[in-house]
Order: C-alpha cells, then structure tokens, then sequence
C-alpha cells in the first residue's frame, strides 16, 4: 500500500514488481476526484505508462460520502484497435465486481496474445521512428532498422513511426505517445524498445525510468550485432572498446536503470568478459584494452611490411553491407568466408590470393561492410582494420544493383571512404545481384553509373570485371607499344 496526497504521490521503482510478459504490476490506483470529472487523459496515461492494473477514481462530495466509481484498465491487442476500457458505475454501494478475477483473466489474456506471436525464444522488440520530416522517410530508414533487428536475432513485433512538431528534451517523444509505446510493448509482451534516432545519454535514463523497459538506440543495436560476430582477439578488442566509449557516459548512478542498459542486448560484451558497469572500472579496462591493440597493431603492421615486401599487388572489396562482398571473393577465389542474409556478417577481414592469366598474382581482401551513419565509435574502431586499406592498388566497390536504396547506399560508402582518407585510390564500381534484373535495366546501370555489372553468385558474369580489374591494376600491362616502342625517353 502507497500513500500519497492531493499534490503527488511517490511511486518507488517498481521494475522487480514485473513479474513478466503478460504480467501487469500488480498495483492498483486509487484516488478521488471531487467534483465528478470523470478518469482524465494523464489517468490513463498513467495506467499504461506505468503497468498498472488498474486506475479508478472514486467522486467524493462535499459531505465526504462517496457516490460514483469508474475503473480502467488496459485492453489485449484488438482488431479495433482499443487501448483500454473505461467503466463507470454510479453509486460504490452497488459496486460488484470482483476485480481480482478480472485481473487475472486480463492477464491471461495478455499472455495468450503475446506469446502467440513468439518465435521461438527470441527477444521480441518494438521499433519506433521518431519524425519531423515526411513519414515515408523514416519508413525506409526503420526497413533498414528492421533488418539490423533481425541481423540482430530479435523478434520484432511491431514498428511504430511518431511524427513529433518538436522533440520533448526529456523523452523524445511526449509522454502520451510513450504510453502508447509502452502499451505495444505490453500487449506484445515485449521489453525492448528500439529508437531509429541517436539517443542521448539523459534520454535513455530517463526513458528506461518512466518506461521500465530496456531502451536502445540504433548505434548500440549496430554495437550489439557486432558484439556478437567478432571473432579475432582484434575484433573483440575494437568492438568491447566501442562499446566501452558508448556506454561511459551513459552508466547512470541509479542501478536500476544500468540493469536495464546493460543486461541482455546492448550490454553483451564481446568474448568472456562481461561489461563492467562501474565508471572506474571502465576507464581501467579502456586504457588496458588500447595498450592490447597497439601490440596487435604493431603485430599487423610488421605482416604488413612483409606483404609489402612480396610487392603483390592488393584489392580491396567495399561496400554497404549485405551487398555480396564475401560472395564475390568466394567466386572469385574458390573460397569459403561466410556468406548470410544478414547485416554485418563479416566483421574481421580476410584475404586472398586471386590469379589473374599470365601467372599475375593479386591479394584480394574482403572487409567489414559500411552503413549509413555508422556510430563514431565503431569507425574509429575499425579504422585501424581498415587501414590495409591504404595499401590497396585499387577497391572494388560492391553495391547491390537491386535494392531500392542502391544510391543513397552508394554515397554511405562514398562518404565513408573520404572519412577514411581513401578517397585517392582507383575504385571500380561492381553493380552485384543482376540476377534479379533484367537485363536491360543492368545496362542502364552501367551506363548511368559507370561500373561493371555481375552477380557475384556466378561466375560467367566476370568477364567484364576481370577484364576492368586487370586494366586497373597493370594499366601499362597490355599496350603493345612497351615491347616494340624505341622511343629514346623510356
Ligand atoms: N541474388 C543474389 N544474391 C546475392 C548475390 N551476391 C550475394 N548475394 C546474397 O546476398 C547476401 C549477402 O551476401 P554476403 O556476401 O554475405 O554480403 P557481404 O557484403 O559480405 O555482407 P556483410 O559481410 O554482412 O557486410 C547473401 O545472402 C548472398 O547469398 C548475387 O549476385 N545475387
Ligand atoms: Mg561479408
């Protein structure tokens, strides 16, 4: 039992009282109203933002008797899209519900619906696209979202775009559209929500607070996917140090908001060790982190010198991500990197040595794929993978051909290679995965954006790029003129 007055009423945190999916909180309001206004609009607000099972107001006159009663609780998911039911009985004598009963029954009810959608153990997540421009924007940007989710494993139960006029500092978003929000989450018996926007530290605090959800936002979901595919010590490093330098400033004083930040997705520390949540100790395990790289750093760089020294030539496969670089090197040099529909597959690099006619030897390597905005933590992270980079005579870069978002996939990476000071190195542009176009749009394409078309799943479509690449890499090697010209300058 809570007590509170006229003015407030302290709720304490009650995120061990969640007892589940499907679970309410076990916590009913009860207030009074005085002059017979019936349940107002923060009422229920509150009920759904805060899980509880019920909210009711009783009306008391100025005699002090109480006359009328309403109660609201919130609805399962419905086909008419209600959020909750709101009843009014006129005279508490007469009051014969038995509420306990209700409630367990509203439960179930929950439950039944919520654990209808799962898909095996996965955890389930809501997406939300918060706005200010056109609504068809943030749905491109929330299909992508979606995809790193499910690159992620997660289930994700619902999207949910909010057009805002201006962000509210605290939470983003109102709070009205929040209980909505969280609503979904309940009704789908889900505790995770994702925002499609940068979220500040303050945010998220005070999102998990209000919400006693887990919040994330798109660069830690993108920390998550990456947490969980690093292989190489290197890898591991880069990725737990990225993780690290997002969540220093976010590590709040209030455990309970950490728990929520760092359990489960978003907190998952690459390898065994577990993320420290302690400011101290993060800053300790930074610094020891940093010093592990630089010997691995001086580690590659010597391998690097004795490539260099073998003075083959190196080719490096770009591009956006899930856009077939790992396929094409397999083609290409009949190996076997791992290849998957899903986001971010590849994370450490691996290279090859690919034989072009003529007994000429190239190393090709396949690298970490890019993204639109990628946090700034992860590219400083893997700019250290990625300044192999440097050494390469010529990027291929490998974009999808049949995704709707190929340009604005194309200038992502573009983009990206000027922040990594690559911008000088001859680039061929391959337009993969033809397969799904006819032939003549491939064409259209090659024209319009000068690169070679091909899909990198089979190789009677390589001609031309072999032919590009060799022209690339040994401009001089095919011009007759080097053997039969007695020009006395060369
Ligand atoms: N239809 C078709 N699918 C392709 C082609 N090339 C690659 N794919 C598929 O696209 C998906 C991604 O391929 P990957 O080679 O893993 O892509 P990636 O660029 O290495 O991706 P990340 O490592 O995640 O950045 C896989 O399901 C491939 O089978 C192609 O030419 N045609
Ligand atoms: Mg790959």
């Amino acid at each position: 039992m809570i007590v509170g007055d006229d003015k407030n009423i302290l709720i304490p945190d009650l995120g061990r009282f969640r007892l589940g999916p499907g679970r309410l909180k076990g916590l009913r309001c009860v207030h009074t109203h005085l002059h017979g206004e019936p349940l107002s609009k923060e009422d229920l607000t509150d009920l759904v933002l805060l899980g509880l099972d019920l909210m009711v107001s009783i009306h008391v006159g100025e005699d002090g008797i109480p006359g009328s009663i309403s109660y609201a609780h919130i609805l399962p998911e419905n086909v008419r899209g209600e959020k909750w039911r709101v009843e009014e009985v006129p005279d508490i004598g007469r009051l014969q519900v038995d509420f306990q009963g209700m409630i367990q029954s509203l439960e179930d009810e929950l439950a039944r619906t919520s654990t209808g959608r799962r898909l095996g153990d996965r955890e389930k997540a809501v997406l939300v696209g918060v706005t200010a421009g056109p609504s068809w924007k943030a749905r491109e940007s929330l299909d992508e979202l979606r995809d790193l989710a499910l690159s992620d494993n997660l289930d994700v139960v619902d999207t949910v775009i909010q057009q805002i006029k201006q962000k509210n500092p605290r939470f983003l978003i109102g709070k009205g559209k929040l209980s909505e929000l969280v609503l979904r989450c309940t009704q789908t018996g889900s505790d995770l929500l994702i925002f499609d926007h940068e979220l500040t530290p303050a945010q998220v605090r005070s999102l998990a607070d209000a919400t006693e959800l887990k919040i994330i936002d798109r660069s830690q979901l993108i920390l998550d996917i990456f947490a969980k595919r690093a292989v190489t010590r290197e890898g591991k490093i880069q990725v737990e140090l990225a993780q690290l330098r997002y969540l220093l400033p976010r590590l709040a004083t209030k455990n309970t908001a950490m728990s929520r930040l760092t359990g489960g997705i978003g907190g998952r520390g690459p390898g065994e060790t577990k993320l420290e949540i302690n400011r101290r100790r993060a800053r300790e395990r930074i610094a020891r982190l940093n010093r592990e790289l630089q010997q691995i750093k001086r580690q590659r760089e010597d391998r690097r010198r004795l490539r260099n020294l073998r003075r083959l030539p190196v080719v490096s496969i770009v591009g956006y991500t899930n856009a077939g670089k790992s396929t094409l090197l397999n083609s290409l040099t009949h190996s076997r990197v791992a290849v998957e529909n899903r986001l971010f597959e590849t994370l450490d690099p691996s290279s090859r040595r690919l034989r072009f006619p003529q007994e000429r030897d190239v190393i090709i390597t396949d690298t970490v794929g890019f993204i639109r905005d990628l946090p700034e933590d992860l590219v400083d992270a893997f700019a250290a993978t990625l300044e192999e980079l440097q050494d390469a005579e010529l990027l291929l870069h490998v974009v999808d051909a049949s995704s709707p978002r190929m340009e604005e996939q194309m200038k992502a990476v573009e983009e990206t290679l000027r922040k990594l000071d690559l911008g000088r190195i001859p680039r061929l542009l391959v337009l993969n995965k033809i397969d799904r176009l006819d032939p003549l749009q491939a064409a259209v394409l090659e024209n319009t954006f000068k690169g070679v078309a091909i899909s990198a799943l089979d190789r009677r479509t390589f001609s031309g790029l072999i032919d590009e690449m060799q022209r690339l890499i040994w401009p001089h090697a095919s011009t007759p003129s080097i053997s039969t010209s007695s020009h006395p300058s060369q």
